[in-house]
């Protein structure tokens, strides 16, 4: 097969004379095609199929031990000129990335397959939606892209017609990590991985193209692509507000995203809705309000920890059709990873015998791929090609002290500080340094394509006559008390602090006004049925100034770290709250 698109024919055959690969295979998404890739696997052992009776079409990839996340520090944004990747990127010029890139490549696909991967981000007939193009050695990456992006003929057909593409490069050359870069070239809208074949270094769909590359793409086209999950909140009225939110990792995106409402909202008749759990492109409609498109279409979770207790709706779907990378398996060959209260693993997630001593039967960042239609609370609004409105944005952190629980901006201006601004403490999985604040802007620090000095003036320009912008909002809910123990039930009564805000966009919820912005009284949320004491609830609520002063004041100090390309307006917005807080 090839295309009638000379520019994708073209560059297939030049990556293809680079690479030597044995043979080419243009990929059409089709039933027959997955299933001549999953025998294929299981013969190499790429694949280990899982017990067919408890969880029929799964399968489980391991990783190579050194290959288990993403690896910022061989991450580059390659711009010509350094200071638009901006100091939150490794940068290198692109000639010497390119040269660097292509000495890796040359032959290393000789005797492998080269797949060309034709996907689309986002719904296929969707305005909002971009398209591009995986080549890649990696059956293992193809199965993968099948379930987290519209991948195959329909995007082809799109791709043709449009005549455009992000061209992506991939190579798991021999997974030796000193031979291992992601490079990115936005303004060649062309990425190149190397020595990867994990998660976000080898799918290059997801953080590489929907958020690197998106984000240059968008501030150039006057749009924004955001690290955010989008959900759907419909109270008993039958009315549905969406809501996109930004967490850096390990602070409960995808639980949020499939939040199953507390018995008694259940009952009142709440629904929650999901759109998708990591990213969101988003866009001014014609009547001023943003409007959102998941461009992803399956989920890659994190398992460990995964279970009905913190995520049904997950567990819901994880037992047919997924793929799981570096779980456990037990006896009768069921994944496991910890947090699940049943089953026990005998074998660990590199194969070997299960062995406390060797640490956690499934490496941390192990993950589950599966289809979002898959999920209980799948709504077809995800593949409406205008996207849904967006009623709230939410900022949010892990923070043990200082931060409340909910507070509302008073503007878009102090909304895109209060999300520059934005900081969480480390966790064990995460680092091995643990409650070490970092601040994370809009939790795009690991994907922003470009400067974000540039970046904080891109969200600010969103503030139009006539535009209807969402209401912003900044949450914690890991504050611990004096005994250690955090203050907030979370999960499911999370949607008690999601109502307030969707009363505050109504206009029909109480707040009181401080200078770090609006929070809600003790009495405008709805803490029926919970055992919160009246004290509790008043210190997650409690605005603490001189901590709050000495905040805003490294605020300060972190904007100013962006030079001249620090927006001035954000840091007027800084000193006017500093000024408040003395
Ligand atoms: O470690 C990886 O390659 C996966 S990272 C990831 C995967 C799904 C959603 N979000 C993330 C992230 O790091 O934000
Ligand atoms: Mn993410």
């Amino acid at each position: 097969m090839s295309s009638q698109l000379a520019a994708l024919n073209d560059w297939v055959h030049a990556v293809a004379r680079l690479t030597q690969p044995e043979q080419i295979h243009w990929c059409d998404g089709s039933d027959e095609e997955n299933t001549e890739l999953t025998e294929l696997m299981l013969a190499t052992g790429d694949f280990v199929k899982l017990n067919e009776k408890t969880h029929p079409n799964c399968y489980l990839h391991r990783s190579s031990p050194s290959d288990v996340a993403r690896v910022e520090h061989l991450t580059f944004v390659c711009t010509n000129r350094e200071v638009d990747a901006g100091p939150n990127n490794h940068w290198m010029g692109p000639t010497e990335a390119h040269a660097k890139m292509d000495a890796l490549y040359a032959g290393c696909m000789r005797g492998r397959t080269m797949y060309v991967v034709p996907y689309c981000m986002g719904p296929i007939e969707s305005p909002l939606a971009r398209c591009g193009v995986e080549i890649t050695d990696s059956p293992y990456v193809v199965a993968n892209m099948r379930i987290m992006t519209r991948m195959g003929a329909a995007a082809q057909a799109r791709i043709e017609r449009e005549g455009s593409f992000i061209k992506g490069l991939h190579s798991i050359g021999d997974l030796n990590p000193d031979r291992r870069f992601i490079m990115h070239f936005p303004e060649e809208l062309t990425i190149k991985s190397f020595g990867s074949g994990y998660g976000g270094n080898a799918l290059l769909g997801k953080k590489c193209h929907a958020l690197r590359i998106a984000s240059y793409q968008a501030r150039s086209e006057g749009w924004l692509a955001e690290h955010m999950l989008i959900v759907g909140i419909e109270t008993p009225k039958g009315e549905t507000h969406y809501v996109a939110a930004a967490f850096p990792s390990a602070c409960g995106k995808t639980n949020l995203a499939m939040l199953i409402p507390p018995e008694g909202y259940r009952q009142d008749g709440w629904k929650v809705w999901t759109i998708g759990d990591d990213i969101c492109w988003m866009r001014p409609g014609a009547d001023g309000r943003l409007y959102a498109i998941n461009p992803e279409s399956g989920f890659f979770g994190v398992a460990p920890g995964t279970s009905t207790k913190t995520n049904a709706n997950a567990m819901a779907m994880l037992n047919k059709d997924a793929i799981f990378t570096n779980v456990a398996v037990t006896a009768d060959n069921q994944p496991w990873w910890e947090g699940l209260s049943e089953g026990v693993p005998v074998l660990d997630w590199q194969g070997r015998p299960y062995d406390k001593a060797h640490g956690p039967a499934a490496h941390p960042n192990s993950r589950f791929t599966v289809s979002a239609k898959s999920c209980p609370s799948y709504t077809p609004r995800s593949e409406d090609p205008q996207g849904v409105p967006l009623s709230a944005i939410v900022f949010g952190g892990r923070r043990e002290s200082l931060v409340p629980l909910v507070f509302e901006a008073r503007d878009w201006t102090h909304g895109v500080l209060v999300g520059a601004a934005m900081a969480s403490e480390t966790t064990a999985a995460a680092t091995g340094a643990v409650g070490v604040v970092r601040r994370d802007s809009m939790a795009m620090k690991p994907f922003c394509g470009y400067n974000f000095g540039d970046y904080f003036k891109h969200w600010l320009s969103f503030d139009q006559p006539g535009a209807k912008l969402p209401k912003i909002f900044h949450v914690n809910w890991f504050r611990k008390g004096g005994d250690g123990k955090f203050m907030w039930p979370g999960f499911g009564d999370n949607l008690r602090v999601l109502e307030w805000m969707l009363k505050r966009v109504e206009g029909s919820a109480g707040a009181v006004e401080t200078p770090i912005g609006h929070l809600p009284n003790a009495a405008d949320l709805n803490t029926n049925g919970l055992s919160l004491p009246e004290s509790q609830l008043q210190q997650l609520l409690h605005v603490d100034r001189d901590g709050w002063y000495e905040e805003l004041t490294a605020i300060g100090d972190y904007l100013a770290g962006y030079g001249d390309q620090a927006p001035p307006n954000l840091e007027a917005e800084q000193r006017r709250i500093v000024a408040a807080l003395a």
